[in-house]
């Protein structure tokens, strides 16, 4: 078999949780820098909804992270990254549906992208957006910090998953704005999780890899394709 490829812009949230898993699981793999793409014909035959990531690996081609993330976790070598009970597998997919519908939604859509991709692109923040936004992160913080406030290593206990994985990218993206800096204090337990991923050889490798965050031309379309009007 070919080495897999990971199809996406370098910035996408999304795009480091595959990165992520695959550095973790040791899995060699290509990435392609679709930031020239995004939009064409080319990027639509890939995926059907323009987003990314997409992952090829021989005659597999795949999108939404979620099922990219499993496929890895199954068909390669490496540390399994999924519980073999029904609940602990239950709460897994609980955890990559949250980081879907509430963190990355309003951590990254709304405030991220706000504070710290438009302004790189001469487009000013809405502050309405972030605003709105704001109460709905610091839910989603109080709810990760009961999680992982008994002393848990990992979302799911002792065990490192896809659910720790699919967590970094937003709580990392969030931490560089000043909205994150003044929330993060309130919620140690979640803070100790966090230092616990950042040191793990491979999230270290990962970071390692990147190059600086540089302004994400695409994005000049996003204020109106899906910010929200309030
Ligand atoms: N449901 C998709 C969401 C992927 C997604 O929203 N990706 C973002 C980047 S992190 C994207 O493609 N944005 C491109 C755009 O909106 O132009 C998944 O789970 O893969």
């Amino acid at each position: 078999m070919p080495e897999p490829i990971v199809i996406g812009f370098p910035g996408s949230t999304y795009v480091h949780i595959i990165r992520l898993i695959l550095t973790h699981k040791n899995v060699p793999y290509r990435f392609r820098d679709l930031e020239p793409e995004m939009g064409t014909p080319a990027h639509l035959a890939l995926h059907p909804f323009n987003r990314v990531p997409v992952l090829q690996h021989g005659d597999v081609t795949l999108y939404e992270t979620s099922a990219i993330a499993t496929y890895i976790d199954e068909a390669f070598d490496g540390p399994s990254l999924q519980p073999h009970t029904p609940a602990a597998r239950g709460r897994l997919q609980q955890w990559i549906s949250s980081v879907n519908a509430y963190y990355y939604p309003y951590m990254i859509y709304h405030v991220t992208h706000e504070r710290l991709v438009f302004p790189k692109l001469g487009i000013a923040s809405d502050e309405k957006v972030v605003a709105h936004a704001l109460p709905k992160v610091e839910r989603g913080l109080e709810v990760l910090e009961q999680e992982l406030g008994h002393g848990k290593a990992y979302i799911l206990g002792e065990d490192l998953s896809l659910a720790d994985f699919f967590l970094v990218p937003c709580t990392y993206s969030f931490s560089l704005t000043d909205e994150g800096k003044a929330m993060y204090p309130k919620f140690p337990a979640f803070r100790r999780w966090r230092e616990r991923m950042e040191a793990l050889p491979s999230v270290q490798q990962f970071r390692a890899s990147q190059g600086p965050r540089l302004p994400i031309e695409h994005a000049r379309k996003w204020p109106e394709w899906h910010r929200p009007k309030y």
